[in-house]
């Protein structure tokens, strides 16, 4: 074996020994099958340990307290953020703003740079296949600036019109923000073009990584992005801590989003000085166990290597595509080329995508069924919901089978 396919190989089954969950039994005989990470991933046990242990051994307020506790906290929550820096490749860890998730990340920059950079009458281009933490901050500042919105739109084949992109780029947008990877269709959208051509049109560009910086390698400077939000919890991490990555004369520009401790370098009765990056953006006692918990879900995946996690998800969203294919009366949306990630979202025949998912837990398997936060995709499609099984580095083919053999209980049950 070559170093190249060690390091490309990923043991699932040895994987799946490092997450406590993946052992539950839902009912006598009937274990757990996992596919809804893209709503959630579970966590590995080096996250569970490392938060107990901070909670157990050193915990304390971060940069405040000159005692041991406290100066043992800091040094681990700073480290978690090098760790991310490095990650995503971060030119600096002071571009790494601990927020709570993707959703609070991109309210940042509506809020603060949106509201300090934006006038009346400009426009943002955003994409049909949004979700909707990255339309509502928008429509929101829409309405207080008078902005004007246009949506690159996605075809049946669940593919962004980038021929339309180019159209609307002659409107000379502020701001191009969009998702990296669809949590409905699992079109991985071309981020490279898109930011550059944005670029080219004077716009800066903010991108959704929340499904794809858990998926595969996502590197800002390569992307030469301008904003990155992603979430702690999609990538083995804990809920609660999400991050944005700026580029640093943007967020040097932009004022603070909250106000309150830690943010001040000065305050006087009348006044304050804002600190310096990072910590103008993360007032108050942040969510320190979840920012350390964050950084050992970092070291595990790098362990792993996004390089073999993203093989592996290929491997099982082409597998589960064609055994999906299968089943009489389903219907899959999105792109049917190789390029796209672990996610398949399906309807079946007329039955109700909840009832879908009904009977799929009884057989253990836990999927989502809903418009998965991306209405004005479904409706698009003409849908009002969708069945959805998202696949990640636990996951096994053996799972993609017993989901399928039970979508024909779901038949025998409710006809088509
Ligand atoms: N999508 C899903 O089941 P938060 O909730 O802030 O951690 O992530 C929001 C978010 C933003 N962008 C994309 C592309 C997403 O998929 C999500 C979260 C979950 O699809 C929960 S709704």
């Amino acid at each position: 074996m070559t170093n190249e396919s060690k390091v490309d190989f990923l043991d699932v089954s040895q994987i799946r020994e490092d997450f406590p969950v993946l052992k539950r039994e839902l009912k006598p005989g009937v274990p757990l099958v996992y596919l809804d990470s893209t709503a959630t991933s579970q966590k590995p046990s080096s996250v569970l340990l490392v938060m107990d242990d901070f909670y157990r051994r050193y915990n304390a307020n971060i940069h405040r307290g000159i005692h041991t506790l406290a100066e043992e906290a800091t040094a681990q929550y700073e480290s978690a953020r090098d760790r991310i820096a490095k990650f995503i490749g971060s030119p600096s860890a002071s571009q790494i703003i601990f927020t709570r998730n993707t959703t609070e990340s991109i309210n940042l920059i509506a809020y603060s740079w949106g509201r300090t950079f934006l006038q009346n009458g400009d426009t943002i281009i955003l994409t049909e296949m949004e979700h909707h933490s990255n339309l509502v901050p928008w429509h929101m500042l829409a309405a207080e600036r008078n902005l004007r919105l246009e949506f690159i739109p996605v075809g049946e084949d669940g593919l962004l019109d980038l021929r339309i992109y180019k159209n609307l780029l002659d409107l000379r947008p502020k701001l191009v923000s969009f998702t990296h990877m669809s949590n409905v269709l699992g079109t991985i959208n071309p981020a490279r073009e898109i930011i550059q051509l944005a670029h080219e049109a004077g716009a800066i560009a903010l991108l959704d990584g929340a499904q794809s910086v858990p998926h595969f390698s996502v590197n800002v400077q390569d992307l030469d992005v301008d904003f990155l939000a992603f979430s702690g919890h999609k990538m083995c991490g804990p809920s609660g801590i999400g991050v944005l990555y700026g580029r640093k004369n943007l967020l040097q520009s932009m004022p603070p989003f909250l106000g309150g401790g830690d943010m001040i370098k000065k305050v006087h009765l009348r006044s304050f000085a804002p600190n310096e990056l990072p910590y103008k953006f993360e007032a108050g006692t942040p969510a320190i166990a979840e920012a350390i918990g964050l950084g050992a879900a970092v070291e595990y995946l790098e362990r792993l290597g996004m390089k073999a996690i993203a093989r592996h998800e290929q491997s099982i969203i082409n597998y589960a595509l064609e055994r999906l294919e299968e089943v009489p009366g389903l219907r899959i949306f999105g792109p049917t080329n190789g390029d796209r990630g672990g996610v398949a979202s399906f309807t079946l025949g007329g039955i109700h995508p909840h009832d879908i998912s009904q009977i799929l837990d009884t057989q253990g398997i836990a999927i989502r069924a809903g418009h998965h936060c991306a209405m004005p995709l479904h409706e698009k499609f003409n849908l009002t919901a969708t069945a959805r099984a998202s696949f990640y580095l636990y996951n096994t083919s053996e799972e993609v089978d017993h989901l399928v053999t039970s979508l024909y209980k779901v038949i025998e049950v409710f006809g088509l």
